[in-house]
């Protein structure tokens, strides 16, 4: 009886949990953005970043954001970035419902060549087809980031012609924290429109 009460109890109380990756080149601000999301979202509300607050990630970092109406989880996988690091970016491609793609928007050289070569790679990888991608424009709060406009022109070819799937591209700043609600809502609704093809865990 104790176990078929702790069951119900278990199964009444139990919340969808979808998995997000976080990737992007290094420096892209992918630790900084966890970091705001926690303090936003988390009831404890931990700091906010600040300017140089944090370290390259070697490894991950993962944290469980709780949201409501409806109330689910987000599982936010934070992956290092470095080119050494994103061969280990495969292993996590089966188990994610979403993808977010930060862009360092002041890193110009970069935007061109192995930014768009790097989002290519993730994009034609067949674990990852039919799974939302959000793609984001960050340190929009930097004079020198390029126009969200000057960015779509460069990405959207890359998303759009790569298959029938969700994606956006969006400017934020992970710092100050700028747009950082609007992308977890598109990533709400998408990992939600999205269930049947790739159904959530039960936490
Ligand atoms: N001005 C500004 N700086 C930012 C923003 N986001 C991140 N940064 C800075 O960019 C640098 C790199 O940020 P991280 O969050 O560590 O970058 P990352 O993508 O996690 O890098 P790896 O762990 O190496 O993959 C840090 O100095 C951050 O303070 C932003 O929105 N605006
Ligand atoms: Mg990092």
């Amino acid at each position: 009886m104790y176990h078929l009460v702790k069951g119900l109890y278990e199964y009444a109380t139990s919340k969808e949990e979808y998995s997000v990756l976080l990737l992007g080149l290094d420096n892209a601000g992918k630790t900084t953005l966890l970091e705001k999301i926690k303090s936003m979202y988390l009831p404890s509300a931990p700091a906010p970043p600040k300017v140089g607050s944090t370290i390259p990630t070697v490894g991950q970092n993962v944290s469980i954001i709780p949201l409501s109406n409806p109330s689910i989880y987000l599982k936010l996988w934070d992956i290092g970035g470095q080119s050494t690091l994103r061969t280990l970016w495969k292993s996590y491609y089966s188990s994610a419902h979403a993808i977010v793609f930060v862009i360092d928007s002041t890193d110009a050289p970069r935007i061109e060549s192995e930014v768009v070569e790097t989002l290519r790679e993730v994009i034609e990888n067949e674990e990852t087809e039919g799974v939302p991608v959000l793609v984001l424009a960050n340190k929009q709060d930097c004079e020198e980031s390029l126009e969200i406009a000057e960015l779509k022109e460069v990405v959207n070819p890359v998303v759009v012609q790569l298959g029938a799937r969700d994606s956006r591209v969006l400017p934020v700043s992970a710092l100050e924290g700028t747009g950082v609600m609007e992308a977890v809502e598109w990533l709400k609704t998408r990992v939600m429109w999205n269930k049947e093809s790739r159904p959530p865990t039960m936490r």
